[in-house]
Order: structure tokens, then C-alpha cells, then sequence
């Protein structure tokens, strides 16, 4: 049987350097369960899919809320040619009522419980309309394809665990993958670092510190007995604030830990607890950054702006903390994503007429309390907030500011992480700028 695995195309932010983890891992569950099949590997971003030319029994695509349009329309195409499609992934898992009106089957969690038994119905012509996934423990799971994709790729990702124990309001990884940790094998994790990853990787946990530092620590200890490439990834505050940090932070470092993306969210304490996402931050979370800093790291902070319980002056306080703290920031404007308590809290104030390829985190998407904070004012603040971040002075005084321990490395990654950032921010304000130009009416009517 001939599978074609999709990665459907992000409707902003050009190609990510990333290869698309989901590809090579679907793939390697599909060589798991029918080692003859064929296994077609297909990123969007990367070249047009020639339809007329897709000659497979089955296509499945991985579908975000923000590629849900495009996914949808492929598949109809598709199926329009009478291929087969099936659609899985956090979007599908969220609303497989709306998938299923682009499907021939929608697979809602995790693949790895069912992913076999929907090629061995695809075989048999009987593919059911939904298949449901239940968590499996993470041992053993196959080592991703490889040599499949060619394209304009940096990093690879890894992962070594499942689920958060965090609930913030506005994430569904919690939903999705449960609040229990499910951690793979430290050998199997180091395996396909070593084996896989060029000299930089991703490590895509959502938060790399784990839920148990002892074996996170015995993880990295193991990581630098290899050949210590770089990597970077997510991390929380809250686990940097315990008896364990210093060892924790030392065992990161010599594992070839660079740069560590923080989800710092917000300044204000009540926007913290309205989306859950206080516990996180622990008592003392500037101190908690200090201690990143001391260990040589660059740090990015994460942050959600233009929400309900926010203030205008959120924008301008973000830019004094960057400036402030000599940090990075990553801003997105706060995003219900459907299958999150913020989607069902968000729901009523949704803008009429908004599509899904806008939850992409650079639009105001519903209405806010202050009738002074219209879609278009958030908007303009938010392109505003990344020029400024990004102006190039700024870049080289954060880059000038890394400690001096974590040198070239930690400076070179920090670099190459910024420049394209800020190009990407760059790139966006344009198109807004552009469509603000065209006269796109506010849909709040400012
Ligand atoms: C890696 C990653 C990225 C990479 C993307 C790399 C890539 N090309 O895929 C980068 C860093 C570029 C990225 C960017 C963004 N990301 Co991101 N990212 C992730 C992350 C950390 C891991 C996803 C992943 O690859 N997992 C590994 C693969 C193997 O597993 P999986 O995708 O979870 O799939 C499992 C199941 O879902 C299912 N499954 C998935 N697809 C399919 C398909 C089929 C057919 C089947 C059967 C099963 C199935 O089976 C798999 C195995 O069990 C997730 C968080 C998370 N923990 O999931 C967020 C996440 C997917 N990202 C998210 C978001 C919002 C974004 C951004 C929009 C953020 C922003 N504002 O900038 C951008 C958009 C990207 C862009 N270019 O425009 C959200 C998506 C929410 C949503 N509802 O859509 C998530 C869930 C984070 C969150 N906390 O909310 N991201």
C-alpha cells in the first residue's frame, strides 16, 4: 500500500527550519505496522504537492487549527481525484465533527494505539468514519524515518515525554496528552539524538526540565556522555526555584543546553491567573531567569498579549521588561485555540468572520471589554512591540549583554535565532500594513 504523509503549508512564517517531527514519526508507525507499504513523506512549505502526480492508496494529513483551511481544502481536492483522506492531529482531535466533513476518516488523540488498524481498514476498502487514539506508554515507540524529506531543514526535534502537568487555559496540551507525565527510555531518547540530530536539536518537550529532575538530570548526564551537540527547547520557571536546580542547571549545560524558551506569558498577575498559568511561575520567577543567565544560557520569554483581562499599557511594559532583563521576547497575541478552556471562555466574544488560518498569534480574533482596545489597536500595538524588539540595535545589545561562560556557542545560536525572528515579525507587519492598506474593514467596526 502507498502512504503519503502531509505536512500541510502555514499560511505565514515561510518555511520553519524544523523538519516536521510528524512526518518522519507517522511514517516510522507506518513501516511499524505494514513494512511493505510505501511511504510517501510531503511538506507543503517546502514544495508545491503535485496532485495529478500523487499516485497513493491512502493520504494523511496533520492538521493545526492554523492549517486547518488548507488541509481541508487539499483533502477535498484529493478527494476529489478519489484518493482516500485521512485527518488527524490537535485540530482534528479538538472538532472531529468538522474534519469529518473533509474525510474519509478522522483519527481524534494519539496514533499509536490506532494508527495500524486504519491502514489494515484502508487496505480492506472499509475505513471506519472515526478511529480513537488512547495514550500508550512511550517505551519502544519506532525511531523516526529518516533520509525521506529533502529540504531547506536546520534542526531536527526529539522529544523525550508526553504530557504537562500545568493546565494553562490557553493550551490544550494538558487535554490532548494528558496531565501525567509519560517519559520514554533515556537510552532510546540519546540513541536518536546521537543517530539523528546534526550538531544543533530541538528538544520539543514542553517543558525540558520534566516532571522528575532526577532522571531529567540523569537524561542530560547521559546526553553529555555523547557527543554534547547543541540544543534548546521549552522550560518552565517554577522547576528552576527547587533544592535541585543548581544540578539540574549544571547537568543542562554540559549536555549542550544553549537557549531556553520560557513561558513567561504575562506581567500582570491577574492575566497569570486568569489563564492558569500562575503555578508555573513559582514564587520568584525573576530569580529563576538570574539563575539561567548565571548558567550561561540564552533565554527567550514567551509572551501572550491583547487578551480580555489585559491593559493597552501590556504592550509597552513588554518592550521595558525585554530591554530591562536583556532578554528576547517572542509575543503572540493571545490565541483561543479551539480545545482549550480559553476557546470555551472566548467563544461569545469571537469576531464574526473569523476563519481559522488567522489563529496563527498576529491577530485580535475576539472583542475586548475596553471599547479603547479595538482588533486594530491590538493589532498595531502588537506590530509595533516587534519592531521595537527586533530593531537591530536591540539584537546585538541582547547579543553583546549573553554571558561571557557561554561563548561562541550560546551567541551564535542566539543569532541565528533572533535575526530570523525578527524577519519573520518583519514580514508579517508588512502584510498587515499591506492589508490595513487595501482597506480591510475592522470587524469590530473601529
Ligand atoms: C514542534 C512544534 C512546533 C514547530 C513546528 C515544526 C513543524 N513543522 O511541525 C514550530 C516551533 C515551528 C512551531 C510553531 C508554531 N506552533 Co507549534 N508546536 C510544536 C509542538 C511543541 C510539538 C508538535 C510535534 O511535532 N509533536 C510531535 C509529533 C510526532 O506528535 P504530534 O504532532 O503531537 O502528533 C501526535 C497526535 O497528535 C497524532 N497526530 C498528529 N497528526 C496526525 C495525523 C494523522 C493522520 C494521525 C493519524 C495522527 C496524528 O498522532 C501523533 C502521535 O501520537 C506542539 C506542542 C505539543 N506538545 O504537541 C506545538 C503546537 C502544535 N504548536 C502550536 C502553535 C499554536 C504554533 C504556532 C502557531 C505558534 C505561534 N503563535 O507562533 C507556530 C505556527 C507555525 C508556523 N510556522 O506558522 C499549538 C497548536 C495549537 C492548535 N490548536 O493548532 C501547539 C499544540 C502548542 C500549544 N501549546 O498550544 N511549533
Amino acid at each position: 500500500m502507498r502512504v503519503a504523509i502531509v505536512q500541510p503549508e502555514f499560511p505565514f512564517s515561510g518555511r520553519p527550519p524544523l523538519v516536521p517531527p510528524i512526518l518522519e514519526y507517522l511514517g516510522a508507525l507506518t513501516l511499524q505496522a505494514d513494512p511493505d507499504a510505501e511511504v510517501l513523506l510531503l511538506d507543503a512549505n517546502q514544495r508545491a504537492i503535485d496532485l495529478e502526480a500523487l499516485r497513493v492508496d491512502l493520504v494523511a494529513v496533520s492538521v493545526w487549527t492554523v492549517t486547518a483551511p488548507w488541509s481541508y481544502r487539499f483533502a477535498d481536492a484529493c478527494r476529489a481525484r478519489g484518493l482516500r483522506v485521512v485527518l488527524g492531529g490537535v485540530h482534528p482531535t479538538a472538532l472531529p465533527g468538522e474534519a469529518a466533513c473533509h474525510a474519509d476518516a478522522v483519527v481524534v488523540g494519539e496514533a499509536e494505539s490506532c494508527w495500524g488498524e486504519v491502514l489494515r481498514d484502508a487496505r480492506a476498502g472499509r475505513l471506519a468514519p472515526r478511529y480513537h487514539g488512547v495514550p500508550l506508554p512511550l517505551d519502544r515507540i519506532p525511531v523516526p524515518m529518516d533520509g525521506r524529506l529533502a529540504g531547506n531543514y536546520r534542526f531536527r526535534g526529539v522529544f523525550t515525554m508526553r504530557g504537562c502537568p500545568y493546565r494553562c487555559t490557553f493550551c490544550n496540551v494538558h487535554r490532548l496528552f494528558g496531565n501525567e507525565a509519560r517519559l520514554r527510555p533515556i537510552p532510546e531518547v540519546v540513541r536518536e539524538v546521537e543517530t539523528r540530530c546534526g550538531r544543533v536539536w530541538f528538544n520539543g518537550d514542553d517543558n525540558i526540565w520534566g516532571s522528575d529532575v532526577d532522571r531529567t538530570i540523569a537524561l542530560y548526564e547521559e546526553l553529555a556522555r555523547g557527543s554534547r551537540k547543541s540544543w534548546y527547547g521549552l522550560g518552565d520557571l517554577r522547576s528552576l526555584q527547587g533544592p535541585k536546580a543548581e544540578r539540574l542547571l549544571r547537568a543542562a549545560r554540559r549536555s549542550g543546553l544553549c537557549s531556553v524558551w520560557v513561558g513567561w506569558e504575562s506581567d500582570s498577575g491577574e492575566t497569570l491567573r486568569a489563564y492558569g498559568a500562575w503555578g508555573k511561575q513559582g514564587q520568584d520567577r525573576l530569580a529563576a531567569l538570574q539563575r539561567l543567565r548565571d548558567h550561561g544560557l540564552d533565554v527567550v520569554l514567551l509572551m501572550v498579549l491583547g487578551g480580555r483581562t489585559d491593559a493597552y499599557a501590556s504592550f509597552q511594559q513588554a518592550l521595558e521588561l525585554s530591554d530591562r532583563l536583556g532578554l528576547a521576547a517572542h509575543p503572540a497575541l493571545v490565541t483561543p485555540f479551539p480545545g482549550t478552556e480559553l476557546y470555551e471562555a472566548y467563544r461569545p466574544h469571537l469576531l464574526p468572520g473569523t476563519t481559522w488560518d488567522q489563529f496563527t498569534g498576529t491577530r485580535a480574533l475576539f472583542e475586548h471589554p475596553d471599547p479603547a482596545m479595538t482588533p486594530a489597536r491590538r493589532e498595531a500595538a502588537y506590530h509595533q512591540l516587534c519592531e521595537e524588539l527586533y530593531r537591530p540595535g536591540r539584537v546585538a545589545r541582547r547579543i553583546l549583554g549573553l554571558p561571557l561562560s557561554g561563548f561562541p556557542t550560546v551567541h551564535l545560536l542566539s543569532l541565528m535565532k533572533q535575526v530570523p525572528i525578527g524577519r519573520a515579525h518583519r514580514t508579517a507587519r508588512r502584510a498587515w500594513l499591506a492589508e490595513q492598506g487595501a482597506g480591510r474593514s475592522d470587524p469590530a467596526g473601529a
